[in-house]
């Protein structure tokens, strides 16, 4: 028989606790003793249509083309689990946040969608996913603001959904960036998201003009996603006020509706300025719900901590509390040159990098368990079951890097050398090599 694709001689890090729950302090990963890669092993890959077909030490088969990979590591793609591509490669337009605020960046964004149309959304979104499909990442999640009653982000970011099918899995959330209840029209224009086809239901309650309409917008949002049978990812607590509590609105009503692994919170900064009575009690609620957290360190660390002077929080959700009391924590960009943030190269390693500094994560089972909220937890956020990681009869995605390990392509920030995408080579690029030229 003769495949497709055969990878040869690649190694693959078996991540531990990637089998049950993945990064959970219970599996033997919190040791920081152990050996990063005791499980490292070289295989070949065998890839027909768009399959993973065989996976052995050597496969006696031949095929239409073979990548030799000499050992460098294997690793299932990057997930990026919340990116704003609706506003993704604005930043300047029409100006600069000067105060670097949550609420001058949505001041910005107000101004600069009402010139938005359908081809100006479609090209920045499809020139950031390249940029990242580049760097490893096959699978994401953007938020679309439906606050405009023409929805020309979200019909523009659909449209890139099917436009980038064949290589990159793209999951569309209606998000009402003005709030649900800030005018008489943003209700009926989430559920005409929803209609034409957005996978997840959005919001911002703490955002809303009372705490009651917070409240409110959630029950919305979850009768939405049971209505419509979608997703739900709100951005919940996207603040420094200790008061701002709709976390626990959102767990009351994912227990209630059992909807459990199908509902996400991000930011949830707030989180980090609670006290630790509340935070103690509210993590006993959150674990027995099954929601998925978000944090987005380059942002809430840019963002928030604004009002303070010093000492300043970081302005970042609990990512290790969460992590230890084994809930499940991914990582996103949330912005690449932005109103609300400037910078951004859609470089999973440099968000995972961040998370580590920023949450002090810097043990070695800690490290590892970035390595996870940037692959497979992400996967486990946009529910995509078995349609993730590297395995006979998966589709065949994955990525290789020039980097020994999870900890080493983290210290690095390596790069990530072959995107193989649903079967067929995507992307190649050389890692940077420094000649030395004289004086040694
Ligand atoms: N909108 C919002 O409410 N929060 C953010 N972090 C961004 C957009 C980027
Ligand atoms: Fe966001």
């Amino acid at each position: 028989m003769a495949l497709d694709l055969i990878l040869r001689q690649g190694r693959l890090v078996s991540q531990r606790g990637a089998a049950g729950f993945p990064g959970h302090p219970d599996s033997s990963e919190v040791d920081d003793s152990s050996e990063v890669d005791s499980e490292v092993d070289r295989v070949d890959i065998g890839i027909e249509g768009n399959r993973i077909v065989a996976i052995a030490p050597h496969l006696d088969l031949i095929a239409s083309q073979e990548i030799v990979l000499n050992g460098q590591w294997v690793s299932p793609p990057f997930v990026e689990s919340h990116i704003h591509l609706d506003s993704a490669l604005t930043a300047g337009e029409p100006r600069w946040n000067q105060s670097g605020t949550l609420f001058e960046g949505i001041e910005i964004w107000r101004e600069r969608k009402q010139a938005l149309t359908q081809a100006d959304v479609e090209a920045r979104a499809i020139a950031v996913l390249k940029q990242m499909a580049a760097q490893g990442v096959l699978f994401v999640r953007s938020h679309a603001d439906v606050s405009e009653p023409s929805l020309t982000a979200l019909k523009g970011l659909l449209a890139v959904r099917e436009q980038v099918r064949d290589w990159l899995t793209l999951q569309v959330v209606a998000f009402p960036q003005d709030g649900i209840y800030g005018d008489a029209q943003t209700e009926q224009q989430m559920e005409e998201a929803l209609r034409l086809g957005a996978d997840g239901v959005g919001g911002i309650p703490h955002y809303e003009l009372t705490r009651e309409d917070g409240v409110r917008s959630l029950q919305r949002i979850f009768e939405l996603a049971q209505t419509y049978d979608r997703l739900i990812d709100i951005h919940c607590d996207e603040i420094d006020d200790d008061q701002s509590r709709f976390l626990e609105v959102v767990a009351a009503l994912t227990l209630r509706t059992g909807l459990g692994a199908r509902v996400s919170a991000s930011h949830t900064t707030a989180f980090g300025s609670y006290n630790n009575a509340y935070a103690l009690k509210l993590m006993g609620i959150l674990q027995r719900t099954n929601l998925n957290f978000i944090a987005n360190p380059l942002i809430n660390i840019t963002l928030q901590g604004r009002t303070d002077t010093y000492p300043k929080r970081r302005g970042l959700t609990r990512i290790k509390e969460l992590w230890q009391h084994g809930l499940n924590v991914s990582l996103g960009h949330d912005c690449i040159q932005d109103p609300w943030y400037s910078l951004g190269t859609g470089n999973m390693l440099e968000v995972a990098h961040m998370a580590i500094h920023a949450s002090q994560m810097t043990g070695l089972a800690e490290i590892n368990a970035c390595y996870d909220m940037i692959t497979v937890n992400g996967a486990r956020t946009l529910n995509l079951e078995d349609r993730y990681g590297i395995a006979v009869g998966k589709p065949a995605n994955l990525i290789v890097l020039d980097a020994e390990s999870p900890y080493d392509a983290l210290r690095r920030r390596a790069t990530v050398t072959h995107v193989i995408a649903q079967g067929k080579p995507l992307v190649e690029t050389t890692p940077p090599r420094s000649q030395w030229l004289s004086r040694v």
